[in-house]
């Protein structure tokens, strides 16, 4: 009884060590193929970067040039297609800066800094046609969130916010005191 018992158990050690032999053996086999192919590989290499260590140096100085140029034209690209903030202080002196170059879709924000009250809007004084769509008389309509006119006067602190989808040099003031003047330019 014993005997078949031992054979089968034989049989199966050798089994499970062919087993592990046969499926061992290929990995290794492969593992050291790979080993010889990175060893000549690194080789290669460096043969290579000793025939190419002379002309290293100037080649990553053209490749950083080319980087920097790639990021100037990625940061021009995003700033076309990504809207602008931009922020024009109201101070004792008037509007900073007086003169705004802008982009279509841009959004300027006026701050008053000022203790006294200002309100800016496109020009022209009293009437606030120039930008198109605009008119002092849709102060206080739904559409006065359109048009380029603060319709109000800012306290200090308080800002007025607009965005200028139209294209053109676009010239306003403080409805509150209308010597006070400023452009915006948008392209
Ligand atoms: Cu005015």
């Amino acid at each position: 009884m014993k005997a078949p018992v031992i054979i089968v158990g034989v049989v199966l050690i050798v089994l499970i060590i062919g087993a592990v032999v046969f499926f061992n053996q290929p990995a290794q086999t492969d593992s050291s193929s790979q080993q010889g192919a990175q060893a000549q590989a690194g080789n290669a290499q460096q043969a290579q970067d000793s025939a190419s260590s002379s002309s290293g140096s100037a080649g990553s100085a053209t490749d950083a040039g080319a980087d920097s140029a790639q990021d100037t034209q990625n940061a021009q690209d995003q700033n076309q297609q990504t809207p602008q903030t931009h922020t024009i202080a109201i101070t004792s002196s008037g509007f900073s800066p007086s003169t705004l170059e802008i982009s279509q879709g841009d959004t300027v924000v006026f701050i008053n800094q000022d203790s006294a009250m200002h309100w800016p809007a496109t020009d022209v004084h009293p009437t606030h046609t120039l930008y198109p769509g605009s008119d002092i008389s849709k102060c206080g309509t739904p559409q006065a969130s359109e048009i380029f006119d603060a319709c109000r006067g800012l306290a200090q602190g308080e800002t007025y916010s607009f965005t200028f989808n139209e294209k053109g040099s676009w010239t306003y003031h403080d409805h509150l005191r209308p010597s006070w003047t400023g452009t915006i330019v948008v392209n």
